[in-house]
C-alpha cells in the first residue's frame, strides 16, 4: 500500500513540504482544480502539476477527481461530447505517466455534511450528518454551500437540473452510469488507468435525488457492468460505514482485485442516518479500522490509501476535514497498523 495524502494545489494553505515531513509520505493525491467540469485536462497542465510534486520528492499516486459532467450523469444530449473529453483527459493523464483516477457519479452535490465544525468532548470539531437538519435544508436557498460542492451553478440552473432527477428512477441514474463506463474503461483499459469511483457520501438519497453508488449491491453491479480490472471503486470506509448495513470488511471481500484506492476515516454514528467523523483510531468511532485495514492487506490491496479527513485541532483553522494536523495523526495511526500487520508476515515490515 501506498500512504498518500490529498494536496489542492499551489493554492493549498499546507504545502508539498509539510506533507512530505509525515512519516512514510511518498504519494500525492491531487487535481487541476480551475478547469470546468468535463474540459479536456491539457497535458502541458498536468506535467506541471506533475512536476511540482516531483520537485518535492514524491509522486502523483492518483487524481482526485476528474469530474463528470452534469449532462452525463443526467443522460442528456450532449453527454457524448462530454464523454469524448473524459476519454482524452484519461489519454492525457496517462501519456504523462499518471495512471490512477478517482471520480464521483454524485447528481449535482458532492459530500454533504449538516455541520462543518461540530464539537466533540476533546476540545476539537468536526464534520457532522444529521438526518433531521438534512431534512430541513433547502439547497436551493444558499443557506448552506459545502466545500465539495461545484459553485459555479447560477441558482436557476441548479433548479432546472434537480428538477430532472427529481423524475429520475434510482435504475436511470445506473443506467448512465453504465453508458457512460462502456465508453470509457475501454480507453481507459488502452491506456492501462485504473478508473476508482467513490460512493456517494453519504450513501443515501439526499435533497430527494437519487443517488446509485452506496452499497456492496452496488458494487458489485458496477464492476461487473464492464468487465475489466480497470473498472474498480474507491473504497472510502466512511462514506460507506456511514450506513450501518455495510459491512464493510465482506465489501471488501466482494470488491477484491477492483479496490483501487482507499479513502480511510472513522465516523461515529449517532443516529439512524447521523454521524460524525471522529479521529482515526478504532476505539474512537464506530469503524474498526485494524479490521479493514488487515481485509485489504489480505485482499493484496497494493494501491494508494490516503488518510480522509480530520478533526480541526490545536486551533487550526482551514479547510473543512483538510487540516493538516489530524490528518497527519490518522497517517501515523494507519502506518502503525500497517507495519504491525506487515510485520507478521514473514517478510517483516514493508519498506
Ligand atoms: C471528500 C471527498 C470527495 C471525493 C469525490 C471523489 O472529502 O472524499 O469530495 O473527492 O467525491 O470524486
Amino acid at each position: 500500500m501506498q500512504m498518500s495524502f490529498r494536496w489542492y494545489g499551489e493554492g493549498d494553505p499546507i504545502s508539498l513540504t509539510d506533507i512530505k515531513q509525515i512519516p512514510n509520505m511518498t504519494g500525492i493525491v491531487t487535481a487541476i482544480y480551475d478547469i470546468p467540469a468535463g474540459e479536456v485536462w491539457p497535458v502541458e497542465r498536468i506535467k506541471e502539476l506533475k512536476k511540482a510534486v516531483e520537485k518535492e520528492g514524491m509522486e502523483i499516486a492518483i487524481i482526485e477527481s476528474v469530474p463528470v459532467h452534469e449532462d452525463i450523469k443526467m443522460g442528456a444530449a450532449k453527454r457524448d461530447h462530454w464523454i469524448a473529453n473524459y476519454q482524452q483527459t484519461i489519454r492525457n493523464l496517462a501519456s504523462v505517466g499518471i495512471n490512477r483516477i478517482c471520480y464521483n457519479f454524485m447528481p449535482v452535490f458532492d459530500w454533504t455534511r449538516t455541520s462543518l465544525s461540530a464539537p466533540l468532548s476533546d476540545g476539537s470539531n468536526s464534520l457532522a450528518y444529521d438526518e433531521k437538519v438534512a431534512g430541513n435544508i433547502d439547497p436551493l436557498s444558499g443557506e448552506l454551500v459545502l466545500p465539495g460542492w461545484d459553485l459555479s451553478y447560477q441558482i436557476d440552473d441548479l433548479r432546472r437540473i434537480m428538477d430532472i432527477y427529481k423524475d429520475m428512477p434510482e435504475q436511470q441514474l445506473f443506467d448512465n452510469l453504465i453508458y457512460f463506463l462502456e465508453k470509457i474503461i475501454p480507453v481507459a483499459d488502452e491506456e492501462k488507468v485504473y478508473m476508482a469511483i467513490h460512493p456517494d457520501d453519504p450513501p443515501w438519497s439526499i435533497f430527494g435525488l437519487p443517488r446509485v453508488v452506496i452499497n456492496k449491491d452496488s458494487i458489485a453491479k458496477i464492476i461487473s457492468s464492464v468487465d475489466s480490472k480497470y473498472n474498480g471503486i474507491t473504497f472510502c470506509t466512511g462514506s460507506y460505514g456511514a450506513d450501518r448495513n455495510n459491512e464493510l470488511c465482506e465489501m471488501i471481500e466482494a470488491a477484491k482485485g477492483r479496490i483501487h484506492f482507499v479513502h480511510a476515516r472513522n465516523i461515529k454514528w449517532t443516529g439512524e442516518k447521523s454521524f460524525q467523523e471522529t479521529s482515526h483510531l478504532s476505539r474512537d468511532g464506530s469503524l474498526d479500522m485494524v479490521a479493514i485495514l488487515k481485509k485489504l492487506v489480505e485482499v493484496s490491496f497494493d494501491g494508494p490509501i490516503r488518510p480522509d479527513h480530520g478533526r480541526m485541532i490545536w486551533g487550526e483553522k482551514g479547510r473543512p476535514g483538510y487540516g493538516l494536523y489530524d490528518r497527519a495523526l490518522g497517517a501515523t495511526y494507519l502506518n502503525g497498523i500497517l507495519d504491525t500487520i506487515y510485520h507478521h508476515t514473514e517478510e517483516g515490515v514493508e519498506s
